[in-house]
């Protein structure tokens, strides 16, 4: 449906899907955005904390005389008091544990030592420094190929019977017939990649303040989380708090990108701090603390090996992974998903950044290794891609590891893609230019086509900690037709206080305008389980159609009462029903909200009032899909690279807001450049981290992007109430892959490791590649 079909509420906002500002940016603008750092309580305390200097060593002693003794502290935390609480340790979201503050052995650089709890920000900071800590130096491991060598220091000792750094082996699809195929395979090209660690960066740094009312027994923490409700669960079984008593409000947020769907040392000791000093505690991260000890992603070692016939027709892949997870394992990851994962002394990884549950790493391995192959077979990669996707009628389609994909029609978004960039026109120009040995610069093009699997669930198939993957909602029309809407995911700019109000307008015709969006505050919220692996739109939307749907039908009966006619005598048109055959006679959502709380006879059996709530358990994830095609020009003299056009075409079926569609993937594909190019943390031999600020770690600015072309295609899907996929993360998974195709393409080279950096690609130039975990020269 275009914009122009779709009918106008008084506020001049489409009444259901189409494109609409964000409601949340009124406040946002102006400066009235309320953020974790924007809570501010009487009385209240601020905490800082002490990291370790060193990647991996011993705690002989810590003495915190020094510090107690800053006329402005109110108390110092260590590990050994949190060992009296039984607090020391936590799991994490992976069925580890993680070290709140050290007892043993810090076991990475930046890990918290100890936590100070003063009157002020700056006086909390000063004390951290009149702290006495003796380290005994271990030997460290910072590379993951060399983390299971028989002489690798041991990271986690603290798990019981433990000699290796190994965290699990998984396998995934059927070897053996794997193994068929490539013994009988024309040709095997074999390529080895390294997706770099990386950083989800959000404008808003981690923190939390928390506050024990020793009155009312009340724990409430306004604290930087994507999952209220899972929070709330995980602090009442780690602290044996009683639940009901605990409020997790997760107020703006600015930015998460998966970094913040764990919980951070930071947040338990600001509990703790509250709980020892009987005052509100504030914890805020600063920027370095966030790039050094929170949430970090990929640090991929792949081995891919891809087999196919003379003529391109590709008949298998075999992966070997290597992931390294630094010192704790964070977030949970799918057991399909075929992978050795170690333990290193880096911060705790494998948590997220856009990932879609590590199909970021998948989609880059086989863009890479399909373009490595279309080299090796003189094939153009277009053609070499066309030759092999899934046709529509392969739907829904099993893949050989398992997963369900529900729906697609692929080669029509490849074709859409190539002729908004008119990639023959493109490659004749290419050609040119291959002729002039006077260019200066190689001009590439890079094309990558990527599935995710988004929308976390069923709920027998994926949980955190045992909590299943459904997510609640409630709809209240009050007497004047207007709504409230309770989800329980947490918006971090995804706009869901929009795309929610159009879901419910799309379903009951009330203007979005009318209908509030409350999420983030567990005492006001149903349970779910929150905002990431881009499952809002695929799970809590879902159950707020499904709730609008209930509150229709009940609105049926209540309209069939007013108009003294049966409910089967009346039909539906947006925001009305109606007597079929009489269609003036009818009765408006807002006339049928007064009427359910007014004085009207209601049929037997039914309460009076518009409210309902639903609970949705996805039966399967939704599979959004796209095809990207990016130009670079490469300067052969320096190696840069400048990004001349990139095109994305998405299908996330339906879009609810196009344009909040579009920021999103405007935003992925920023992303992507940032990986592809210029992003990196990387380590010294002692464990030092390179990357803790904005001037090592370079985030993408408007100078390395370009006007990004986007195009779409629609394939709903079936099993989604309203047909839409999620799309959160799609652009960030998909587009890192298309700007190294490019790259390689412009150069002429088989492959060169993320991130391609001007002096990376001049050493690809000069064939000595670059390893990507070498400091940025
Ligand atoms: N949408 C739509 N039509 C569709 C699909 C989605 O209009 N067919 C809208 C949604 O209603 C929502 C937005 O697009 O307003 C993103 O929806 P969805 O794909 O469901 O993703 P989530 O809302 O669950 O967001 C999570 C996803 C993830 S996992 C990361 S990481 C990420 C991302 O979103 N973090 C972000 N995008 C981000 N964008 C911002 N600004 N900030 C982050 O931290
Ligand atoms: Cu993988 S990052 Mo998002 O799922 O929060």
């Amino acid at each position: 449906m275009t914009t122009t079909e779709v009918p106008i509420s008084a506020a001049g906002n489409p009444i259901g899907f189409g494109r609409m500002l964000r409601k949340e940016d009124a406040r946002f603008l102006r400066g009235k955005g309320n953020y974790v750092d924007d809570v501010n309580l009487p009385g209240m305390l601020h905490g800082a904390i002490l990291r370790s200097p060193y990647a991996h060593a011993r705690i002989i002693s810590v003495d915190t005389s020094a510090a107690e003794a800053h006329p402005k502290v109110k108390a110092v935390i260590t590990g050994k008091i949190l060992e009296t609480l039984k607090l020391a340790w936590m799991p994490t979201l992976s069925m580890d544990v993680q070290s709140v503050l050290c007892t043993d052995k810090v076991r990475f650089q930046g890990q918290e030592v100890a936590f100070v709890v003063a009157e002020d920000h700056y006086s909390a900071r000063d004390a951290l420094e009149l702290i006495e800590v003796e380290y005994e130096p271990l030997p460290v491991v910072i590379d993951a190929r060399k983390a299971l060598d028989a002489d690798a220091a041991i990271i986690r000792d603290d798990l019981e019977g433990r000699t290796d750094n190994k965290i699990y082996d998984w396998e995934a699809g059927n070897k053996e017939a794997c193994d068929a195929v490539f013994a009988k395979a024309d040709v095997v090209v074999t390529q080895d990649m390294v997706y770099p660690r990386s950083h989800p960066a959000p404008m808003e740094t981690c923190g939390s303040v928390a506050y024990m009312d020793k009155v009312t027994g009340k724990l409430t923490i306004w604290t930087t989380t994507q999952a209220p409700h899972a929070h709330r669960t995980l602090y009442a079984l780690v602290a044996g708090l009683p639940e009901q008593k605990i409020q997790v409000i997760s107020p703006d947020i600015g930015g998460g990108f998966g970094n913040k769907v764990g919980i951070y040392p930071g947040y338990v000791c600001s509990v703790v701090g509250s709980i020892v000093t009987g005052a509100p505690v504030k914890w805020v991260e600063d920027r370095s603390e966030n790039l050094m000890s929170t949430s970090f992603a990929r640090d991929y070692h792949m081995h891919g090996e891809i087999a196919a016939t003379r003529d391109g027709k590709i008949l298998g892949l075999r992966v070997d992974v290597l992931a390294d997870h630094g010192a704790f394992n964070g977030v949970a990851q799918p057991t399909k998903f075929p992978a050795g994962f170690v333990y290193t002394n880096k911060a705790p990884g494998g948590v997220a950044y856009a990932c879609s549950f590590r199909i970021t790493e998948a989609v880059y391995l086989v863009e890479r290794i399909v373009d490595c192959l279309a080299d090796e077979l003189k094939i153009d990669p277009a053609e070499l891609r066309l030759k092999n996707l899934l046709r529509p009628e392969q739907f829904p389609y099993t893949t050989p590891t398992g997963w369900e994909y529900d729906s697609g029609e692929y080669p029509r978004a490849l074709r859409e893609a190539m002729r908004i960039a008119g990639y023959d026109d493109l490659r004749r120009e290419q050609a040119a230019q291959r002729g002039d040995s006077n260019a200066k610069t190689a001009m590439g093009i890079g094309i990558s086509f990527f599935t995710e699997g988004v929308g976390a669930g069923p709920r027998k198939h994926m949980d955190i900690l045992g909590l299943g993957m459904a997510d609640g909602c409630e709809l209240r029309i009050h007497p004047t037709g207007k709504a409230q809407l309770r989800i329980s995911v947490q918006t971090q700019g995804q706009g869901h206080e929009t795309t929610f109000a159009q879901i419910v307008s799309q379903e009951l015709g009330i203007p979005p305008e009318d209908i509030e969006v409350i999420h983030g505050d567990t005492d006001n919220t149903p349970f779910g389980l929150g905002t990431y692996g881009s499952r809002s739109t695929p799970v809590s939307g879902a159950a707020a159609a499904v709730v609008a749907r209930r509150i229709k039908d009940k609105a049926r009966i209540i309209a069939a009462a007013a108009l003294e006619c049966a409910p089967d005598d009346l039909a539906w048109e947006q925001g009305r029903w109606y007597v079929k055959g009489d269609p003036e006679k009818g009765k408006t959502i807002q006339e049928i909200a007064f009427a359910s709380h007014g004085n009207l006879e209601l049929p037997e059996g039914v309460e009076g009032h518009l409210d309902a709530t639903a609970v949705y358990n996805p039966p399967n994830l939704t599979y959004p899909f796209g095809a990207y095609i990016c130009v670079v020009d490469v300067d052969k003299g320096t190696g840069e690279v400048k990004v001349r056009r990139f095109i994305a075409v998405d299908d996330c079926g339906p879009r609810i807001n196009p344009m909040i569609v579009e920021g999103q993937i405007h935003g992925g594909l920023a992303d992507g450049v940032g990986m592809a190019l210029m992003q990196v943390i990387a380590f010294d031999e002692s464990g030092n981290n390179l990357g803790g600020s904005f001037m090592d770690y370079l985030l993408p600015t408007s100078m390395e992007c370009p006007s990004w072309e986007l195009g779409e295609t629609v394939t709903p899907s079936p099993h989604h109430p309203l047909g839409v996929k999620g799309v959160g993360e799609s652009a960030t998974v998909g587009s890192p892959p298309a700007v190294v195709n490019a790259v390689m393409d412009a150069i002429q080279i088989r492959h060169a490791d993320m991130p391609l950096t001007p002096a990376a690609v001049w050493r690809a130039i000069q064939g000595h590649p670059m390893r990507p975990d070498m400091a940025i020269e």
